[in-house]
């Protein structure tokens, strides 16, 4: 009986072991383990056969040295205790193998991407303790990412994020094997791109003298100038940082509406004309772009030139959400737009504005992307549709033969508290807890096989109303951003939230290591304390 309790035992042991030395987020496609294991030392070497992949070497060598105090000599030539990434141009999209033997690594990527992917699989084996050798177990994995679009938000309109912030963002983002970062540049209490044409956007547009979000204590309450903006130079320096990442940055200029910064700044955008104040509360503001005035458009069209120059997305978003339509109902501009244009109402001037836009940013050879209120009134032709309020845009879009990216704000909404009882949370938002996101399924069973071929993937959003520093940010981050992560990476027969959660526990440590915050409460337990304060 004793002899059969300790087999019990050294099994039980021998899975934690497996289960904690092989903890990859998210979780690859196949993966075999074999016998022994790789130590890797400040004398192996990487081996580079193709420049393309130096971007690759430059990462794992700025991690390790980070992490580990340790860096790789970089070689051309394969030879004995090294690590070898090499691109050949077969298998699935942006794919990558992986073998660890205790000779050396091979990692094959199906594309650079695939490779810089496989990289990051490699960190994702490293210990999670700075002190350990540096032991890889032995595995084989070959490994694809399940959707082409896997992407984050960052609000920078409510709250300013430095450029150091924005690439740590950026980082988080390549760790977790997604490729797309959403950046909200734009919003009524602040426009934080410089824009040569129009100065007064940062000058005036990117400050407020106060900031008002009533029952939270965390925020820059009071009388204070608070703001901020990113010159051209820094979005350079952000897109070339993020393109070293195999990620690529959709910036978004908010239009009709979510547009008070522009207004105060340039008051003759407004269909009243204005004055208008800097906004300090989070609401809806009824000040709009005026959708008949001419000098909109040429507005628009000019700060569009300096976005696009900027950003080589082949995606540019223009908002498009939650336009009220009050000062539209009474500005002669706008209703002389209506009757001249043959629309019948309102809705048809948003699709009217959008679809103008549209236009110009096709012109320029590039997509434009909306959020699902460019449904209403007429979708633009060649429209990208990110749906929010639900899956009902997405679902309505992708029958449409619309290509579409699923944010549904239940799943998706990182603003949103991530366990019960979390304090400082408007009643409107709802528990959104990360095995609630590990459970989300982009693609809507409403869709036929072919319809879902439009579901390009999914993002999460971290919006920072409430969320005024990097602290906080990162709280509301982790761990929903991992469960994401996977939902959009992994085959989804290989999805299994209890695997899921075990593997959780080594990323936690992985967390501790980056030296990132984190909401400590997932899975089950509901102490932890939300941090306030950087
Ligand atoms: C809705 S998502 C918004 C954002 C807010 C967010 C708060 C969207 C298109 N509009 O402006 O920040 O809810 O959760």
């Amino acid at each position: 009986m004793r002899a059969f309790i300790n087999l019990i035992f050294c099994f039980l042991l021998t899975c934690a072991v497996v289960a904690q030395d092989i903890s990859i987020i998210p979780q690859p496609a196949h993966l075999v383990k074999k016998e022994g294991s790789f130590v890797l030392t400040k004398n192996t070497s990487l081996i580079i056969p193709d420049e393309a992949d130096m971007k690759t070497a430059v990462f794992l060598n700025s991690y390790l040295k980070r992490f580990y105090g340790i860096a790789l000599t970089v070689k051309k030539q394969a030879g004995k205790n090294s690590i070898q990434i090499n691109t050949k141009r077969s298998g699935e999209a942006n794919g990558y193998t992986f073998e660890s033997n205790p000779d050396g690594i091979s990692i094959t990527g199906a594309t650079h991407a695939g490779s810089f992917y496989g990289m990051q699989t490699l960190i994702q084996l490293l210990p999670v303790q700075r002190s350990s050798p540096l032991k890889i177990s032995s595995v084989r994995i070959e490994d694809a990412p399940r959707f082409a679009y896997r992407g984050m938000l960052l609000d920078v309109g409510r709250y300013f994020y430095s450029v150091e912030f924005v690439k740590k963002y950026i980082d988080f983002i390549a760790l977790h094997k997604m490729n797309y970062f959403h950046w909200h540049l734009t919003d009524d209490p602040g426009w934080r791109i410089e824009i040569k044409k129009y100065p007064d956007l940062t000058n005036v547009g990117a400050w407020r003298n106060k900031t008002n979000i009533f029952q939270f204590n965390d925020t820059t309450a009071g009388d204070e100038h608070y703001g901020g903006y990113y010159t051209q130079e820094d979005i350079r320096d952000i897109v070339q940082y993020a393109n070293d990442r195999y990620i690529t940055i959709i910036p978004e200029i908010e239009m009709p509406a979510h547009s008070l910064s522009a207004l105060a700044s340039y008051p003759e955008l407004g269909c009243t004309g204005g004055p208008y104040e800097m906004p300090e509360k989070w609401t809806s503001y009824l000040d709009v772009f005026c959708a008949g005035n001419e000098k909109t458009f040429e507005f628009i069209e000019n700060v569009l030139d300096e976005v696009m120059a900027l950003f080589p997305s082949p995606y540019i978003h223009i908002g498009g959400d939650e336009c009220p339509k009050d000062r539209w109902k009474t500005c002669p501009k706008c209703q002389a737009r209506i009757k001249n244009e043959n629309l019948k109402d309102e809705h048809e001037l948003q699709s009217y504005f959008i679809k103008r836009i549209e236009k110009y940013i096709n012109s320029k050879g590039r997509t434009m992307i909306g959020w699902d209120e460019i449904l209403e009134g007429g979708l633009a032709p060649n429209a990208v549709v990110m749906s929010w309020r639900g899956e009902s845009g997405g679902i309505a879009a992708a029958q449409a033969k619309h290509t579409v990216i699923m944010t549904p704000s239940r799943y998706c909404y990182f603003d949103y508290p991530q366990k019960e009882n979390a304090e400082n949370v408007p009643d409107w938002m709802k528990l959104t807890t990360a095995d609630s996101v590990y459970m989300y399924e982009p693609v809507p069973k409403e869709l036929s096989k072919e319809a879902s071929r439009y579901v390009l993937g999914g993002q999460g959003n971290i919006w920072t109303e409430f969320i005024s520093n990097p602290a906080r940010a990162e709280y509301m981050m982790f761990p929903r951003m991992s469960a994401l992560s996977e939902v959009l990476w992994s085959p989804k027969d290989k999805r299994n939230i209890h695997d899921f959660k075990t593997r959780m526990m080594m990323q936690f440590k992985r967390y501790d290591l980056w030296g990132t915050n984190y909401c400590k409460t997932f899975p089950d337990s509901t102490s932890s304390a939300m941090p306030t304060k950087n």
